[in-house]
Formats: structure tokens, C-alpha cells, sequence
């Protein structure tokens, strides 16, 4: 599906507004500075970031301005404007909704990111950020490929919608948008997502902490779901084929990889805004973005849910180092 050289374009999101703990921002800087252009060059692919000090492409965190000044300044095809404007929206609870204004916002900016990426015949790679950054990543990879698939490896499965969220915390959220459940057709998302998932489309990988209305949305809509369950029972081998099998029977179309590091067990990668027990292996979690790499439809991945500021020196470097080996397989790095 990619054209030319393999090419990745690297989408920092330095975002934390579609949950309520610091720090998840911190990740994609944290990502860059150990080592994850070099190490993307390493394998042969052809890396396009935005600028040699200011890696961050998305800005907008309401940060400070004193911390903030030179980080938020520039990138991409954002100027400091848009981010003002951003920053400057009132954002009060819409129902349940937490910074609706912020998270829609962004998400909108992503989304044009991801697609014009994807439409260079490039592979866009989304550094998180908070998962609610999922419903920019998706929309905009669907904007090239309409008919791409979604394979979502997260302990959580993010289908609550503005109605059935108990935190009201968006991160917890992006998947109903995108399949455009009850609830969704809301404003300020309305105003630029539209529905572009189909509830077959999408499969998830990992789910250990599913909330009950949750599991009421995915027996209702009949969607496919391995859960860490699946995992023992089958071994991750197996997992893997059946996903692909129902959202990709015949390994024709793009796949996008929304890989939230939450998915793995809290030993591999603890810094992590909602660690749950029981998750994937270090092998198990590799062997998903291995096994996807090697169907050749890659089209559009995420790493999210890194947070560099939880826990201690050791946890984050684990984290981190987690999550470039996931994007180095991502990419094909034992393809090699
Ligand atoms: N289901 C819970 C909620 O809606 C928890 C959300 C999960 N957190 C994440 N997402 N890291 O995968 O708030
Ligand atoms: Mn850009
Ligand atoms: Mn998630
Ligand atoms: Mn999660």
C-alpha cells in the first residue's frame, strides 16, 4: 500500500487532555530523544519529523508558558495561532464529557496530520498522548484508506460513549466515536468526525478491564474481541490469525495498529497512566506488531500511553524502551 522507498512520518502528540494525570505528553519527546528516528533509519526506512530541536509536531497542552514558550512554539502545518486559540477555549464539562473542546480540537489536527501523511504514500507512526488521540489517528488513516481495518491491542477496550463513560474521561472513548454509536453525534466532535468504522472492521487484543456498559456495546454490535482470556487459551499465535481472519480475511486490506502499551503486562511496561495486572508478555505483545508487519498492510500505527513521569528511573526506561522495540517490529525490524 505504501509508495516509493518506505517512508514513516512521525507524528509527536504530546497530548494529555482525554485523561486526568501529567506527564503521558512527555512521551513522544521521551521517544525521540532515545533513539527512535536512528533507530527507524537503522531499518532501512526513511524518517520525516518535524525539525532537528522541535520534535513535537502536534502542540497544545495548556502547559505553562514560563516551561512552554519554546516548545509549543512551531511545527508542522500548525502555526503558534492555532495553539493559542486552543489553549484559549473555555472548556467546560459537555455532560459527562472532560475537555471536550481541547480533545476534539486536537483530535481534528491529528487527523489532518494522519491523512495528509498517509496521502504522501507514507507511513504515519503516532507518537501519544493519550489514547483519545485514536479518533484523529483512525479518521485520518480511513481518509486515505476507506477500507483499512483496525486492530486495537489495549487492556481497556475505549468504547465507552459520552453517555455510558463513568470517568467522562475521553481517552476512554475514541472507538464509539469512530463507529458513530449513540451519543457521539455531538458537538464539537460532530463538526469534523464523522462515523467511518464499521463495527466489523475493528478487532481488539488484550482487553483485561472492560466496563459493563462496555460489554454490553460490543455484544450489541457483534464486536470481535480477544481478550487476555483468549490469550492463555489459544496462545498469541493463534490470537493473532483469528483477528486477522475476521477483519482481514484474505490479508488484502490496510491495517491500522492502534497499540496502547497498557496492553502490556504493568512488569514490562509500568509507566502507564492505568496499569492492570495480567497483560500481555513482553514476547506476546512483540509477536502482535511481528506478526502484522509481516501481512505487508501495515498502513498507520499508534504507540500510546507511555508516561515518562510515572514511577521510577528504571519503570520509565522499560516503558520507553518497550515502546520504540514495539514500533522498531512495527516496522519490521525482524522482518530483517
Ligand atoms: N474504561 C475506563 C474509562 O472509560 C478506563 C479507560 C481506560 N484507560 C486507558 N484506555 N488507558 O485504554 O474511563
Ligand atoms: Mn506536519
Ligand atoms: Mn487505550
Ligand atoms: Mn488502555
Amino acid at each position: 500500500f505504501l509508495k516509493g522507498n518506505p517512508t514513516v512520518g512521525i507524528v509527536g502528540c504530546p497530548f494529555s487532555g482525554g485523561q486526568g494525570r501529567t506527564g503521558v505528553d512527555l512521551a513522544p519527546n521521551k521517544l525521540i530523544q532515545a533513539g527512535l528516528v536512528e533507530q527507524l533509519t537503522n531499518l532501512g526506512w526513511e524518517v520525516n519529523y518535524n525539525s532537528q530541536e522541535k520534535y513535537i509536531d502536534i502542540p497544545y497542552n495548556p502547559i505553562p508558558p514560563s516551561s512552554s514558550t519554546n516548545q509549543s512554539a512551531k511545527v508542522g502545518n500548525i502555526s503558534q495561532d492555532d495553539t493559542k486559540t486552543i489553549q484559549r477555549l473555555p472548556d467546560e464539562d459537555i455532560g459527562k464529557m472532560k475537555k471536550p473542546r481541547l480533545v476534539s480540537s486536537v483530535n481534528k489536527l491529528v487527523s489532518k496530520e494522519v491523512e495528509d501523511i498517509a496521502k504522501k504514500g507514507w507511513l504515519p507512526l503516532t507518537l501519544g498522548g493519550d489514547h483519545s488521540l485514536a479518533m484523529g489517528t483512525v479518521s485520518g488513516t480511513k481518509a486515505k484508506y476507506p477500507d483499512a481495518c483496525l486492530i486495537w491491542v489495549d487492556a481497556h477496550a475505549d468504547i465507552n460513549t459520552p453517555n455510558s463513560t463513568d470517568s467522562g474521561n475521553l481517552h476512554g472513548c475514541p472507538v464509539s466515536f469512530l463507529l458513530g454509536l449513540e451519543g457521539t453525534d455531538v458537538a464539537p466532535f460532530n463538526e469534523w468526525l464523522k462515523p467511518c468504522l464499521k463495527p466489523q472492521e475493528i478487532v481488539y487484543i488484550g482487553l483485561r478491564d472492560v466496563d459493563g456498559p462496555e460489554k454490553e456495546i460490543l455484544k450489541k454490535h457483534g464486536i470481535k474481541a480477544f481478550s487476555m482470556h483468549h490469550v492463555d487459551k489459544y496462545g498469541i499465535g493463534k490470537v493473532v490469525e483469528m483477528a486477522l481472519d475476521h477483519v482481514n480475511p484474505d490479508r488484502s486490506k490496510p491495517i491500522h495498529l492502534s497499540y496502547d502499551v497498557d496492553a502490556l503486562d504493568p512488569i514490562v511496561a509500568p509507566s502507564t497512566g492505568t496499569p492492570v495486572r495480567g497483560g500481555l508478555s513482553f514476547r506476546e505483545g512483540h509477536y502482535i506488531t511481528e506478526a502484522l508487519a509481516e501481512t505487508g498492510c501495515l498502513v498507520s500505527v499508534d504507540i500510546m500511553e507511555v508516561n515518562p513521569s510515572l514511577l521510577d528511573p528504571n519503570s520509565v526506561e522499560k516503558t520507553v524502551a518497550a515502546g520504540l522495540s514495539l514500533a522498531r517490529a512495527s516496522l519490521g525490524e525482524t522482518l530483517l
